[in-house]
């Protein structure tokens, strides 16, 4: 899909003065404000989006697309939270009813299964499991480590970390110095949702707060572990809530400079306490994955987590902003499954990636999940290869 030419957004007399005077900062590499921000969310069409977000993303990009060959561990969905729209955490007490805890030689097997396949980041998250502490999670990476010891482990959300920290009495600085000396490597962006805090009471009113999860994420900068950032949209927030969310990111990544990607999450309605909400369309996706390309201006990559949305979207979704659509994944992650995300068994071979990317005329890199290029599938032959992952 071909947006407009940001030059043709702003001789285009149709279009009204405030909005071209936001093509205008655009064009100059000018951030806009919280209330342009807003503006172009009520007011911007499609295609006027497109052009501006498309305009940054060559700009940082030309046309590349990132991707990741990486797995995912969820050692657990038993969780002490609550949280409205999640479709996948059980209670402690619901063993008979889809609660799953694996041990640790289950989630070492995991990691064994990957021996000869060439993977470059394991990301675990899960529920928040009362009896999963930080000293058992330090030693478990410990032992990924032993086994495959090149392996980036992108690891727990701030969530599961403001947990860990507080069960184990240290402070967030203590508690993510242990795990890095035992071989985190970087944190993952879940957990965010919404910031503003009347919002976030409503969805998910007993886990940290945004200010836990903005001071966990720059102590994780300080120490020198990158993250990611996620913004869960589509739900009962507002349009002033998301830009606020991503101005309250915006405003760290100034100081602190360790985010990586952001990663806007679209709501999906199945299986979970807001089921009645009903979610919103591509259009919206699109329009919401532009914006956030044109305001967060500072974060160097944005995110379409394919699983979620669906290769289709994923593949519009490149001409809206987003430069990365994550990985190669196995069909170990239950949190979109079983929240009725598009991809109900979402893996997708190295070889599938590069065509989705190729068919969109692209051009398809694999990264490590520092964004160091791996290799340029512009001209890869993979008749040499055995496929693996
Ligand atoms: O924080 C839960 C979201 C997140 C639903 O850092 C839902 O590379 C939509 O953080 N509808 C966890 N979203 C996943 C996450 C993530 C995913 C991919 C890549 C990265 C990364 C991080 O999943 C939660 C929450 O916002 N979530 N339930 C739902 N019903
Ligand atoms: Fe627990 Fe995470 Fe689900 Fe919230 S979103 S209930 S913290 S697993």
């Amino acid at each position: 899909m071909n947006t407009p030419k940001i030059e043709s957004i702003l001789l285009d007399s149709a279009i009204s003065p405030e909005l071209k005077n936001i093509a205008e900062k655009v064009y100059n590499q000018e951030r806009i404000t919280s209330s342009e921000g807003i503006l172009l969310y009520e007011k911007g069409e499609l295609g006027y989006l497109g052009s501006l977000a498309n305009y940054i993303r060559e700009k940082k990009h030309g046309s590349k697309v990132f991707f990741n060959r990486n797995f995912h561990i969820e050692p657990t969905n038993i969780c002490v939270f609550d949280c409205k729209f999640c479709s996948y955490s059980r209670l402690l007490k619901q063993k008979e009813d889809g609660a799953w805890q694996l041990s640790e030689e289950e989630i070492l097997n995991i990691v064994r299964s990957y021996d000869g396949k060439p993977v470059t980041e394991v990301h675990i998250v899960g529920g928040v499991h009362p009896k999963m502490g930080l000293h058992y999670f330090a030693e478990l990476i410990k032992k990924i480590k032993a086994i495959r010891p090149e392996i980036h482990v992108k690891a727990f959300t701030a969530v599961e970390l403001e947990y860990m920290c507080r069960k184990a009495k240290v402070s967030y600085e203590e508690g993510l110095r242990i795990l890095k000396e035992h071989g985190q490597d970087s944190l993952p962006g879940g957990g965010a949702e919404i910031f503003d805090e009347t919002i976030r009471q409503q969805i998910c009113e007993d886990k940290c707060t945004s200010a836990q999860w903005l001071e966990i994420h720059e102590t994780a900068h300080r120490l020198g572990m990158p993250s990611n950032a996620t913004m869960l949209y589509g739900h009962i927030e507002k349009f002033e809530h998301r830009i606020d969310h991503m101005n309250r990111l915006r405003t760290l990544q100034d100081r602190s400079k360790g985010f990586n990607t952001f990663i806007p999450l679209k709501f999906r309605n199945k299986g979970n306490q807001m089921s009645h909400i009903k979610e919103v369309d591509v259009i919206e996706d699109l329009r919401n994955y532009a914006v956030s390309r044109i305001y967060m201006d500072n974060f160097g990559h944005l995110k379409a987590y394919w699983p979620m949305i669906g290769r289709t979207t994923a593949q519009l979704s490149l001409s809206f902003g987003v430069d990365d659509i994550d990985g190669t994944i196995d069909d170990s992650t239950k949190i979109y499954t079983m929240a009725g995300s598009e991809e109900q068994n979402p893996a997708l071979t190295t070889q599938q990636l590069v065509e989705m990317i190729k068919q969109v005329n692209k051009t398809p890199i694999e990264r490590d999940t520092l964004y160091n290029v791996i290799t340029d599938y512009s001209n890869y032959d993979f008749s040499k290869e055995a496929q693996t992952a």
